[in-house]
């Protein structure tokens, strides 16, 4: 062993302290190896002690080697301290700083929010303003400007919850009375959609629900006509089901608009060819749609008869059970965490 003619071997006592601190786990034992090397009798006090009693051309070299090993050993220990004392911690409190966080559980969006997200972003890139309105209405705003006079069958209280005995107060079954409130306020031309909660005295089963929620639009200017609300309706739905998409227009009935179509989308499950989503009919019907009817805009104050307008309706519950392939809409309102995390 070459110890360059030094009565100590410190590289081994480098050695043996660094083994010995490596197995340390506790506050205590720590301090028992500190004062062990760098204690008043410990190993560096008995070596320093020591230099005198060698020869002369021995000492500077002795003393440059105990100092170089200290600094070393002491960087060690404070290394280490800072190891145990917060597993010390853990032991006294029962907490472990040393452990890293836990990552806090963020909520999710129901798939209501995400496709009403979806819807808005859509229209909002075609120039469309997002109008809400209120949901408790007036019997003028929710059927009688809409076109629905006082004895029709839209208006029974089977259908609608009102919130008075003279009936004057409902909340809303549809967010077409935005319709009106958007006409009487804003200036021609415009284009908008409506979103928002909407409610029916229907029973809750499989397909219905009596909160749920619809988007409207209406777009108003001077030469608009039903070839706009094809291409809007189009874009719309192949933005949001995807560019394969088919969609297909029927005449039908709604009072405030004339003339009136159903709008289906070809099938999302089965593209077209006929399963038990679509009722082997390769087509699912996913809005109501027409011009709006000239009573309509009389109602809410357009006299100027070269106006017209499209509009139209859907609901959110049935875009987003088709778009996610829910087959249940009471799944929405559950607030069940292992439905809602499958949509982030
Ligand atoms: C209307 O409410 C019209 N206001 C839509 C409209 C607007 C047509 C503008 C023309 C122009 P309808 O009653 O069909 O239409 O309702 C529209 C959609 O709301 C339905 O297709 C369905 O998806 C949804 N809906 C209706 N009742 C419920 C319910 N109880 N639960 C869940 N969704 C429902």
């Amino acid at each position: 062993m070459n110890n360059n003619g030094l009565p100590f071997d410190i590289e081994k006592i480098i050695e043996d302290a660094r083994n010995e601190l490596e197995k340390i786990t506790r506050k205590d034992e720590l301090e028992y190896w500190r004062i062990k090397y760098f204690g008043r009798k410990g190993v560096f006090a008995i070596l320093t002690s020591k230099i005198p009693e060698l020869s002369q051309h021995l000492r500077p070299e002795a003393g440059r080697k105990i100092n170089e090993a200290k600094n070393l050993l002491n960087e060690l220990l404070q290394q280490k301290k800072i190891i145990v004392e917060s597993a010390q911690t853990y032991n006294d409190t029962g907490l472990n700083y040393t452990l890293t966080g836990l990552k806090p559980d963020y909520g999710y969006f129901n798939p209501i929010t995400l496709v009403s997200r979806d819807i808005v972003r859509i229209f909002q890139n075609l120039g469309f303003g997002v109008h809400t309105g209120p949901e408790i209405e007036t019997d003028f705003y929710n059927f009688e400007a809409l076109n629905m006079p006082e004895d029709h069958p839209a208006r029974d209280m089977w259908d609608t919850f009102y919130l008075d005995a003279e009936r004057k107060f409902l909340l809303r079954t549809h967010t077409s009375p935005v319709q009106i409130r958007v006409m009487e306020k804003l200036k021609i031309p415009f284009r908008i959609i409506a979103i928002g909660k909407t409610f029916r005295r229907d029973a809750f089963d499989a397909s219905h629900s009596p909160v749920f929620h619809q988007v409207e639009g209406l777009m108003v200017g001077y030469d608009i006509t039903f070839s706009n609300l094809k291409a809007v309706l189009i874009f719309f739905l192949r933005e949001l089901f995807g560019s394969n998409v088919r969609v297909r227009f029927l005449p039908s009935y709604f009072p405030f608009t004339e003339p009136s179509a159903e709008i289906s989308i070809s099938c999302v499950i089965c593209n077209g060819r006929g399963c038990q989503t679509c009722g082997f009919s390769g087509w699912i019907e996913i809005l109501g749609a027409g011009m709006v009817h000239p009573e309509v805009f009389l109602k809410a104050g357009i006299k100027e008869k070269n106006i017209t307008g499209f509009a139209f309706g859907a609901g959110i519950e049935r875009i987003a059970m088709i778009k996610y392939r829910i087959d249940d809409i009471r799944q929405f309102y559950l607030n069940d965490i292992r439905f809602l995390t499958q949509f982030e």
